[in-house]
């Protein structure tokens, strides 16, 4: 039998094993898109609404669920749409990098109030916190604003994105922010508030694609280096032993 071969399969079964468990991240998020609603899209979300299944909304009044950036709210709590490709918006408005549904949050109210959904029963460890954000102005109104996101797990100190400014009736375009937190083992609840201003000018922080997998021990890691370095070995072997003399 070709002993190199076993050694071969051997190195790349290790490696397999360390992939497979590296790629075992499960999302812990639920609905982080913001695709299932309770009741469609286009809509104020609301103090205490869970319109958006799986997340509490705790805003006193001025956050929304759009489906467009295009798009027009109707009248929930306030006719409402943001500068954008068709109303003479500047900063080339765009939709989600993930499409669907998005998150917007008027920072500048009186007593704004996170978004919060608990994850349940995590181990003690890290977990890695991704999402797509982007700042935006109420239509008719205009002046510079700013804007960010701070984001808490858990005990965890709260983080938060760069502040970033957007011109008059513009956009900044979406970013992708990821930051890590550690918690210990229990329900930890996950929170984005929006920051932002001046007040009276609408300024708007968009959220989606929220994301949080627990970031692989440094065992997997140390398993998937181990089977790649024996496989790298085992070819190595096998080129000295049977490759033309290279002297
Ligand atoms: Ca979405």
């Amino acid at each position: 039998m070709n002993v190199n071969k076993h050694l071969r399969i051997g190195a790349w079964l290790i490696a397999g094993l360390g992939l497979f468990a590296a790629a075992q991240a499960q999302e812990l998020v639920s609905n982080g898109g913001f695709e299932l609603t309770s009741n469609g899209a286009n809509k104020g979300v609301g103090a205490g609404s869970t319109l958006l299944t799986g997340w509490t909304a705790t805003d006193g009044a001025y956050d929304f669920v759009f489906s467009d950036i295009n798009a027009s709210i109707p009248a929930s709590p306030t006719a409402l749409s943001l500068w954008n490709q068709t109303n003479g918006g500047g900063g080339q408005a765009s939709n989600s990098p993930t499409g669907g549904n998005f998150y917007a949050f008027d920072p500048a109210v009186a007593t704004p109030g996170p978004i919060t959904q608990t994850l349940k029963n995590l181990q003690a460890g890290t977990y890695q916190v991704s999402f797509d954000w982007a700042v935006a102005q109420q239509y008719g109104y205009s002046s510079g604003t700013w804007g960010s996101w701070t984001v808490q797990l858990g005990s965890a100190a709260a983080q938060a994105t760069a502040t970033v400014n957007n011109p008059s009736r513009s956009f900044t375009g979406w970013m992708h922010e990821t930051m890590t937190f550690t918690v210990g083992a229990g329900d930890a609840v996950l929170s984005f508030l929006g920051k932002g201003g001046p007040q009276g000018v609408p300024p708007f922080a968009l959220l989606d694609s929220v994301s949080v997998v627990a970031v692989p021990e440094p065992s997997t890691y140390t398993l998937l280096l181990l089977g790649l370095a024996a496989v790298a070995a085992v070819a190595r072997r096998k080129s000295r032993a049977g490759g033309p003399s290279t002297a």
